[in-house]
C-alpha cells in the first residue's frame, strides 16, 4: 500500500510539473522570445510519467520532438528546458536546440528528433549496446502512431526480435499524424495485432489513468525480462492543442471538440490528483507539492528570460565538420 501510494505520488509530481510547465509556455508563447516550434504534450501527461518511472533510472529513453513531457518527466528539472526553449544559454543545447531536439544524456535521456521515426533505429542500437555491455535496463522509444508508417519502425522492429533486444517501443497514439487520420494511412485494423505477430510481448492500453498505465508498463517489462525479448506498448491518448504550436484547432474541422470534451472529463492530472486524495494523501501535501512546482517553473523562466544568448562562436560546437567555417 505504502509502496502503490508512494508511486502515486511520483506520477503526479511529475504530470503537474508536465501540465504546469506547459501552462506556462502557453501563456507566454505569444510574446514570441520563445525562439522554437512547440509540440505540446498537454493531454499526454500519463503516458510520460508512467513510462519514466516504470522503467527507472538505470533505463534509458528517447523519444519524438513531442518530447516536453518525456524530458520533464524524466529530469525533473525546468532551468536547462526553459533557457533551451529561450534559445539562451544553460539551455539543453545552449539554445541551438530548441523543443523539438531536447536532451539530457547524462540522466539517460538521450533526446528528441524532429524527424519522425527517426530515433527508433537509434534506441533499437542504445538497447544493443545495452545487451553487449550487459545491462539490466531498458531502452523506451516514445513516437507517434505516424512513425509506424515509416520503414525504420519496421526494420527496428524486426531487428529488435531477432536480436531479442532490450527496447520497449511505446506509441504514443493519438490518431493522427498531423491532420490526417490512421484510417485513412494504414491497410490493416490493428498495429498492436500485427506487431503481435513478432516474437515480442505486445499490449495496448486507452486509459488516462497514470496508475493503471504505470502497472500496464510493469507488467509488460516483467514479460520481457522474462522472454528475454522487446515490448511494445500501444497507448491511445488525445492530444489537447493543434499539431504544432499552443491554440486549439477544433475550428481546423478534422476532429470535433466533443472529441476533446469527452477526454477532458478523464484529464489525466485532474484524475491522478483525485486518486491521490481518495487513497488518503493529505490535501495539504497536495497543495503544498504544487506550490514548490509553481515556485520552480515561474523561476527558471525568470532566469531563462535573464540568461545571454550564446555567442556566434558556439554556433558550430558539435556539429561534425573538418572545415574552418566562416561565419562572418
Ligand atoms: C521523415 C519525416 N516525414 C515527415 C515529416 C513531417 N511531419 C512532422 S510531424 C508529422 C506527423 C507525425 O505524426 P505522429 O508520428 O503521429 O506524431 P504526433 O505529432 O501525432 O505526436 C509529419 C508527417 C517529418 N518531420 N519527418
Ligand atoms: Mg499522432
Amino acid at each position: 500500500m505504502e509502496q502503490t501510494l508512494a508511486v502515486a505520488r511520483q506520477l503526479y509530481r511529475r504530470m503537474y510539473l508536465i501540465r504546469t510547465a506547459e501552462d506556462a509556455i502557453v501563456k507566454r508563447y505569444h510574446e514570441n522570445d520563445m525562439k522554437t516550434p512547440m509540440h505540446m504534450s498537454m493531454g499526454a501527461e500519463a503516458i510520460a510519467a508512467a513510462v519514466c518511472l516504470a522503467i527507472g533510472p538505470d533505463s534509458l529513453c528517447v523519444s519524438s520532438y513531442r518530447s516536453h513531457g518525456t524530458y520533464l518527466a524524466r529530469t525533473l528539472e525546468t532551468d536547462r528546458f526553459f533557457a533551451e526553449l529561450y534559445g539562451k544559454c544553460g539551455g539543453t543545447a545552449d539554445g541551438r536546440a530548441g523543443s523539438m531536439h531536447l536532451s539530457a544524456p547524462e540522466q539517460g535521456y538521450l533526446g528528441g528528433s524532429a524527424i519522425v521515426a527517426s530515433v527508433i533505429p537509434v534506441a533499437t542500437g542504445a538497447a544493443f549496446s545495452l545487451k553487449r555491455l550487459g545491462r539490466d535496463a531498458v531502452v523506451a522509444v516514445f513516437f507517434g502512431d505516424g512513425a509506424i508508417d515509416e520503414g525504420s519502425f519496421w526494420e527496428s522492429l524486426n531487428i529488435a526480435c531477432a536480436w531479442r533486444l532490450p527496447v520497449l517501443f511505446v506509441c504514443e497514439d493519438n490518431g493522427f499524424a498531423v491532420h490526417t487520420p490512421a484510417g485513412v494511412r494504414h491497410g490493416y485494423a490493428s498495429i498492436t495485432d500485427i506487431v503481435s505477430r513478432f516474437r515480442i510481448s505486445a499490449a495496448e492500453t486507452s486509459t488516462t489513468d497514470a496508475s493503471l498505465l504505470h502497472a500496464a508498463t510493469q507488467e509488460l517489462l516483467a514479460d520481457m525480462r522474462a522472454a528475454q525479448r522487446p515490448g511494445f506498448i500501444r497507448m491511445h491518448y488525445y492530444r489537447y492543442l493543434e499539431h504544432v504550436g499552443v491554440n486549439e484547432d477544433f475550428a481546423a474541422g478534422y476532429r470535433p471538440r466533443d472529441e476533446y470534451e469527452e477526454w477532458l472529463a478523464v484529464d489525466p492530472v485532474t484524475t491522478q490528483r483525485t486518486r491521490l486524495l481518495e487513497a488518503g494523501v493529505a490535501e495539504d501535501w497536495v497543495a503544498e507539492m504544487e506550490r514548490g512546482i509553481d515556485a520552480q517553473v515561474a523561476h527558471s523562466i525568470e532566469l531563462a528570460v535573464a540568461a545571454p544568448f550564446p555567442d556566434e562562436c558556439i554556433l558550430f560546437r558539435d556539429v561534425m565538420t573538418n572545415e574552418n567555417v566562416d561565419i562572418s
